[in-house]
């Protein structure tokens, strides 16, 4: 979602909000804006719509020059994308704000403020926050005490950042459901939404806590907790290894993030899977003393970490015998739910800030769970901080707003999951060896499934003119045609729906021609008896298929159906494998089709805002 970025230092500080926000664009990226502030006493704000680098241009032109600075890439909840719309806002010349997250409450305020005197120059809802902290400066005695009195007017979600033009030497930042961090450097300090953005400049961290108030200048951070108090936060060195910077000659993030699977997959299972067993403190120290009493799992998360969870509850109930329930974050955080007894509460989210599956963390917590585990991409992230066991992914920092990298190396966390709880629930040895098994062949079996590449590309040709499609799986291949057809959806913009293929004669069926091309994604199992009787069920009715299936399965293509043999493999593991070519057709199609695959439109990545 949108990224924020700031800076107080001795040294013109452009280049680093415009490298700190080109970083960070992949969040949002409908407009951006830089306000700047230096000795002279002007506030100079220059705003943009599109890309960073729109931006990056103008600034140039006007020579823009500011020792304290702060600026943000859009992603709108209020209020079109128009200059106008893009932060930073503004009060009276004097206030500069950048905000991420949604003030609730904004249209009683902007009539309160509106009443006092204020007038407002865009319909966002951040706004308000510039005019509340202006108003509330006049009673105060410095900017650090207007924030801390204005943000109790404030219902709903910030990550924020204020200047006031008067006093060039600071900026004051508050948090509440949108994260924040500090960045600390030599005689200048920095803050943003992600340090993602600050790595050229510093790898010490703070990351502050909800209700956090922080005021950061050149060579101090005092920081105020939701109480007012004056608190230490830990100082963190940040582990995050990659440089999300470049994309290795490939044409898109999204297609080196695909080739990078085989690695990262190898990565994430170095040091945690042995010869004869996994390693122990998966989860973290002790872990093991909490999970031997787990017997129920409630999995929660959102987008292609929600279907990664509907796998894993094949998995976990398949072979662990410990019983799962996969909701979606934004559902479970409404509404009553019932705590089964020694129930582990699991979220997932790359990012680590998903609003919604923060939220319902947070819920969980009240509503008695056992224990809570993330399987996150982000270490230091919210939701890591939060729970109170982690699993890290490992897949290094993913740009492309279609989540690729990460969906597999959660899955690959799964098994691991499923291997630790099934030692307690009866976990039989010849399903444990299989597996294991398939863990140590799953990154050569990844390098192989790519060599596809080729044909795939091929085949999406077929799909550029089509406006629909049908993605169909069984068992724990269901979820994998519900991410197939979600990646097809968010980068070509062809509609597509999944559906279990045994479902398919309770209605989809009716949408069966030749201009729906249905795409069946075929178990490595037991259920491939009933999964080839539905592909004759569509095959009846004229429709044209594309079957990805093991070579054994003995599918025999023709003028309806296209084969495309994935490699053999374990049977565990091949939800994993038959991700990737899914990836890679819905890659191409959007390749053939124009569109921004990087950062498909009205898109974007950590969805910070609920
Ligand atoms: N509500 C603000 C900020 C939106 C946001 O945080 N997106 O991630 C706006 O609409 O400008």
């Amino acid at each position: 979602m949108c990224g924020i970025v700031g800076a107080v230092a001795e040294r013109n500080v452009v280049e680093i909000l415009l490298e700190g926000l080109k970083r960070l664009e992949y969040r949002g990226y409908d407009s951006a804006g830089v306000a700047l502030l230096d000795q002279s006493g002007e506030l100079r704000r220059v705003r943009r719509i599109g890309k960073v680098q729109e931006l990056a241009d103008a600034i140039t032109a006007e020579n823009g020059l500011g020792t304290t600075g702060i600026a943000h890439t859009r992603w709108a909840t209020h209020g079109g994308v128009t200059e106008a719309n893009a932060h930073p806002h503004t009060s009276t010349e004097r206030i500069a704000v950048v905000h991420n997250g949604i003030i609730e409450n904004y249209l009683d305020l902007r009539q309160k403020l509106s009443n006092q005197g204020y007038t407002f120059s865009s319909d966002t809802d951040t706004e308000t926050i510039a005019h509340t902290v202006n108003e509330v400066l006049k009673t105060s005695s410095s900017l650090i005490e207007a924030v801390q009195k204005s943000v109790k007017q404030f219902y709903g979600a910030y990550g924020t950042v204020i200047m006031d033009r008067e006093d060039p030497s600071r900026v004051v930042v508050a948090r509440s459901g949108s994260p924040l961090v500090i960045g600390l450097g030599l005689g200048e300090n920095f803050i943003a939404s992600d340090q993602l953005a600050l790595l050229p400049v510093t790898r010490r961290f703070i990351f502050l806590e909800e209700g956090d108030v922080a005021e950061v200048t050149r060579r101090s951070v005092s920081i105020f907790d939701h109480n007012g108090n004056a608190v230490e936060r830990e100082i963190v060195e940040s582990s995050v290894e990659h440089d999300a910077g470049d994309k290795a000659g490939y044409r898109h993030y999204m297609l080196k993030e695909i080739h990078e699977q085989p690695t990262v997959v190898r990565n994430a299972l170095q040091g945690r899977l042995g010869d004869d067993d996994i390693a122990s403190d998966l989860f973290g120290k002790d872990a093991d003393n909490i999970l031997k009493d787990v017997k129920h799992v409630q999995i929660i998360a959102c987008g292609t970490s929600y279907h990664a969870g509907m796998t894993a509850r094949y998995w976990l109930e398949q072979y662990a015998n410990v019983s799962c329930n996969v909701e979606i974050a934004s559902e479970f955080r409404y509404r009553k739910s019932v705590v089964h007894p020694n129930s582990l509460l699991v979220t997932i989210s790359q990012s680590g800030e998903t609003a919604d599956t923060l939220a319902a963390l947070r819920l969980a917590k009240e509503l008695g769970y056992m224990s809570t585990l993330t399987i996150c991409n982000v270490p230091g992230s919210s939701l890591v901080r939060e729970s109170d066991l982690s699993y890290m992914t490992k897949a290094g920092a993913e740009i492309g707003v279609a989540s690729t990298k990460a969906f597999t190396t959660q899955l690959t966390a799964f098994l691991l999951l499923t291997l630790t709880l099934g030692r307690y629930n009866g976990l039989t040895e010849e399903h444990k060896q299989n597996m294991l098994k398939g863990l140590h062949s799953l990154p050569a079996k990844l390098e192989e499934t790519l060599t596809l590449s080729a044909n795939i590309e091929m085949l999406a040709e077929e799909f550029a003119d089509k406006h629909h499609s049908l993605f169909l799986g069984r068992g724990d291949q269901y979820p994998i045609a519900m991410e197939g057809a979600l990646k097809l959806k968010e980068i070509s913009y062809i509609h597509a729906e999944a559906y279990a293929s045994g479902e398919l004669k309770h209605g989809p069926l009716a949408l069966i021609d030749e201009e729906m091309p249905v795409i069946v994604v075929a178990p490595n199992n037991e259920l491939l008896e009933k999964l080839k009787s539905n592909v004759e069920e569509v095959r009846a009715r004229g429709g044209i298929m594309y079957v990805f299936a093991d070579k054994d399965a003995n599918f025999q293509g023709d003028d309806t159906m296209r084969v495309i043999n994935v490699p053999h493999c374990e049977p565990s593991i091949a939800p994993i494998i038959y991700t990737l070519p899914l990836q890679l057709l819905s890659y191409y199609v959007a390749l053939i089709k124009g569109t921004d695959v990087d950062q498909p439109r009205n898109l974007a990545k950590s969805v910070t805002v609920e």
